[in-house]
């Protein structure tokens, strides 16, 4: 048996614990975690954690996460104490508006296959008993929600890990990282090193500390949060406090105020508050009480409380709870936790040194599922969950500077609980990254969404007189108040005109990389189920792989010399995993060096598309355009108006045009120069709102929405885009495996039965009456005139079958169709 690599974890909380049994439990035995405060009550965010675990979550992950958590430490006990108690998860609404949320809430619950249900006010007030149903209008119940007993369970996960060999060390602050050759090599406790081949440092809110060590900058801000305990109340007289382990002394489900940023629950014969109806409070290191003896009462985690933060709070307690009216407020304190720009934990490996990971920024809730996924990522390369929205590599540099960082996890708190729609911006900081055409789109009264930063047009109001010469066939329903926000039905005429005549879109914020060196061929043909090794010019439509066949990412690959590869890619995390594979490569053979970089910001792309497209550009361009001069799906180094540009023959919207590229200082003029060239034919401005929906009619899939590392191409539908008989690529013998029995879920295309009704996302699906799967994306089909959404779904789903989508909790009904449902023949596109 091969010896496994020395691990040692910074950080003996709930998830330092977690990972050291998760990695012994795979066999990886020589593990040690180091703590600087005592062992269990190391004086972090866990120590003093009342422990809630509500599961349900928009993010499928993160429900997983905190269900495998919720199994996982109810089957750690001691003395017959469990170390979750499955009291149950109550959420109240108090206004019209989040009894709606809670609907949409259910649907999350139920998409990912945990049960749960509305209920009424009574039914919550049985429940609850100590809640004034008069106030309330609704609940959504999650029987297997519950408490964690986080210092117990902490105490049992060393158990366990340190009979299979593992070794936890109190009292050993961490004050530097050894490494040799860009490798990490061990961790330093003032005059001890403790040697290891990996370091995770599972450091909680202390994460961008431990980082500074290594300069890796850690996103995330330490906040308070203020947790109170009452004084008795009369109504729980005789309920046990001092148990084992701090969840077993309630009985009563834990219950969410979120109209007032307030959760309870009960310890015996009192009751705990939490409170987010504060300012944020960011809090300094050196804030943090030094404190000699680490006790429940005082530790570094544990700030003096700000009484008057409380006051408002504590009204809104007594009033949904009537009984605290009886009450006074015993123990008070400010807790400290972890907060990043957009609420995601952080789980990574350094980009300057290898083996150096963090898991930071985890609720007590996801911990469990979150350690599994790293320790088998560590073990296997790959989680069997799939990670991008934890991944590190997700944020963009600009989102890594300190005051984005303070703003954004600040605004985080302060919307910890609110009502949020799916497209909603940040309204702060914005503007952060444009690109050339930003100042015309301005002009042509653009409405800006944002992503990693850029400001991305999804209609332009310049188009709304569009809307009153649509065919009336054209003209789209009108949608319920939910799936109209942040919508426009000038996307109708946007839609259009691309199916019709002609539209630009800005592609700017699609990520581009360049992989060039003398094994940048090599390098890609590895990583990718395509065949590169064709003609300077050929593109290529190509997916990454995990080892276990799970999709990392499609992208579009066009060979601009023999080695120089252009990358159409979806995000920070394509960079991250070509970047450190061409870093292997380059050490491995330094003969095949591979160098990668990202020109986004540098260059800026406009999509020209539509059957006129060829009527606009063809004029300004010494490239023949025909289909004869430039195939589909073949590049070109030409120029545009006289501005050098790279064409790219496809389109994401599936009509005949080219993504035109330049460099970044010529954009504005190619936009002009495009813009002019149109104005006799009606060339109009479309944005990412008919463009999503014009993909999706095309059934082109989106990479983290629709797939995943938890699909393989096959059952995504891409198996087209594995080259049959390709050798040597990541993933190509896992897939062999997959692809012997034919998949049982596959993403399917529906269309909406009534023609108008929406859905947006992340709805579950039943196939008679059964929960069958979740809906991934979906958009209004103008050009078929009906609602389309992508869904994962029972493979042995026949075309035509009917199914139900439950929206707001109401049933709407949608057929399977055979996709696409524009253009199956490519007639268009080939144009
Ligand atoms: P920690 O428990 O903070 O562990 C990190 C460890 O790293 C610490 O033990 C620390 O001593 C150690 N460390 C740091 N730096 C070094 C170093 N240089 N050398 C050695 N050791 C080091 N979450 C829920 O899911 N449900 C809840 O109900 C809930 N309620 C909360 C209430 C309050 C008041 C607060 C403040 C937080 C709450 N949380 C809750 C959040 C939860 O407590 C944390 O997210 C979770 O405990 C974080 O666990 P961790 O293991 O990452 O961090
Ligand atoms: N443009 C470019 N690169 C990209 C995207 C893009 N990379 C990321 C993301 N978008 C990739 N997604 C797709 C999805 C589908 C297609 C292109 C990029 C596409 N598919 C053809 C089809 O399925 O019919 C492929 C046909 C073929 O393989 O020949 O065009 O928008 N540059």
């Amino acid at each position: 048996m091969q010896i496994s690599p020395r691990v040692v974890i910074i950080g003996a909380g709930i998830v330092g614990a977690n990972l050291a049994d998760e990695l012994t439990e795979r066999g990886w035995t020589r593990v040690t975690v180091l703590d600087q405060g005592p062992i269990p009550l190391t004086g972090g965010s866990t120590s003093h954690a009342p422990g809630l675990v509500f599961q349900t979550n928009p993010s499928k992950t993160m429900t997983e996460f905190a269900a495998y958590t919720g199994r996982k430490l109810a089957s750690l006990a001691r003395d017959g104490a469990r170390a979750f108690n499955a009291v149950g998860g109550l959420e109240v609404a108090t206004t019209p508006e989040r009894l709606t949320e809670l609907k949409r809430r259910h649907g999350f619950a139920t998409a990912w296959g945990l049960e749960a249900r509305l209920v009424d006010a009574a039914e919550a007030k049985s429940l609850h008993p100590l809640i004034d149903e008069k106030l309330v209008l609704g609940g959504l119940h999650v029987p297997s929600d519950g408490l964690a007993s986080s210092v117990l369970a902490v105490e049992l996960l060393r158990e366990r890990a340190e009979s299979r060999g593992a070794t936890f060390l109190g009292g050993t602050p961490v004050t530097g990282i050894e490494r040799a050759g860009g490798k990490v090599t061990g961790v330093r406790s003032a005059d001890t090193v403790f040697p290891a081949d990996i370091v995770v440092s599972a450091a909680g809110f202390w994460g961008p500390a431990v980082g500074d060590l290594i300069g890796m900058t850690v996103p995330l801000i330490p906040l308070a949060h203020q947790y109170v305990t009452t004084t008795p109340l009369a109504e729980l007289a005789g309920h046990p406090d001092q148990v084992l382990g701090s969840g077993n002394n309630a009985s009563l489900p834990i219950l969410r105020h979120q109209d007032q940023d307030l959760y309870f629950r009960q310890h015996g014969e009192r009751l705990g508050i939490g409170s987010y109806a504060h300012r944020p409070i960011p809090v300094g290191y050196d804030e943090m009480p030094a404190v000699d003896r680490i006790t429940e009462h005082s530790m570094p985690s544990r700030l003096e409380f700000t009484a008057q933060d409380f006051d408002q709070p504590w009204k809104a307690c007594q009033q949904l709870l009537p009984s605290l009216h009886n009450a006074a407020i015993d123990d008070a304190f400010n807790g400290i936790f972890s907060f990043t720009p957009d609420g995601g934990s952080l789980v990574g490996e350094s980009r300057d040194l290898k083996g150096f990971f963090i898991a930071e920024a985890v609720w007590v809730t996801h911990s469990a599922g979150v350690a599994k996924a790293v320790a088998e990522l560590l073990v296997n390369g790959h989680a069997e969950t799939d990670l991008h929205e934890l991944d590190l590599a997700r944020f963009e540099e600009i989102q890594l500077q300190p005051d984005y960082v303070l703003e954004t996890s600040q605004q985080n708190f302060v919307e910890i609980y609110d009502i949020r729609h799916p497209l909603e911006p940040r309204q702060s900081p914005r503007r952060l990254r444009v690109s050339p055409f930003h100042q015309r789109q301005v002009e042509l009264g653009a409405f800006f969404l944002e992503t990693g930063g850029w400001e991305r047009p999804h209609w332009y109001e310049a188009n709304a007189s569009l809307l009153q010469h649509l065919p009336q066939d054209w003209q789209p329903p009108a949608r319920d108040a939910w799936s109209a926000k942040f919508d426009s039905p000038i996307a109708a005429a946007e839609a259009h005109a691309t199916r019709t005549n002609v539209a630009m879109y800005d592609m700017t914020a699609l990520k581009r990389l360049e992989v060039s060196g003398p094994g940048a061929l090599g390098l890609l043909q590895r990583l990718t189920t395509g065949q590169l090794d064709k003609s300077i010019g050929s593109v290529t439509y190509t997916l990454m792989l995990d080892e276990a066949a799970g999709i990392k990412s499609d992208l579009t690959v066009a060979r601009i010399t023999d080695t120089l590869f252009q990358i159409g890619a979806n995000g920070g995390l394509d960079l991250d995993y070509i970047t450190r594979q061409a870093a292997g490569q380059t050490e491995a053979t330094p003969q095949q060096w591979v160098q990668v970089r990202d020109t986004t910001g540098g260059t800026c792309c406009i999509g020209v598309w539509g059957p006129h497209a060829r009527d606009l550009v063809q004029p300004l361009t010494p490239q023949d355009l025909s289909n004869e001069g430039l195939k589909y799906f073949r590049a070109a180094s030409t120029t545009v108006a006289g501005i050098p540009v790279r064409l790219m023959r496809l389109s994401y919207v599936g009509e005949l045009g080219w993504e035109i590229y330049t460099s970044a200082e010529n954009g504005l003029r190619l936009w002009d120069a495009l813009w002019a060239a149109g104005k006799p034919l009606g060339v109009t401005a479309a944005g990412r709102s008919a463009f999503n929906s014009l993909r999706l009619e095309k059934g082109y899939r989106s990479w983290g929405t629709d797939m995943d590392t938890e699909h393989d191409p096959v059952q995504a539908g891409l198996g087209f885009a594995v080259r049959p008989n390709k050798e040597g690529f990541i993933g190509k013998e896992a897939l062999e495996l997959r692809s012997a029995q034919p998949p049982t879920t596959r993403l399917r295309c529906l269309t909406i039965d009534d023609g108008t009704s929406m859905v947006l996302g992340k709805e579950p699906v039943f196939a008679n009456g059964q929960r069958a799967g979740y809906i991934t994306s979906a958009a209004f089909g103008h050009t078929v005139r009906k609602p389309v959404a992508y869904a994962w779904l029972p493979a042995a789903l026949a075309e035509n079958a009917k199914v139900e989508i439950e929206y707001f909790g109401r049933l709407i009904t949608a057929t399977v169709a055979a996709e696409p449902l524009v253009d199956p023949e490519m007639k268009k596109i080939r144009a």
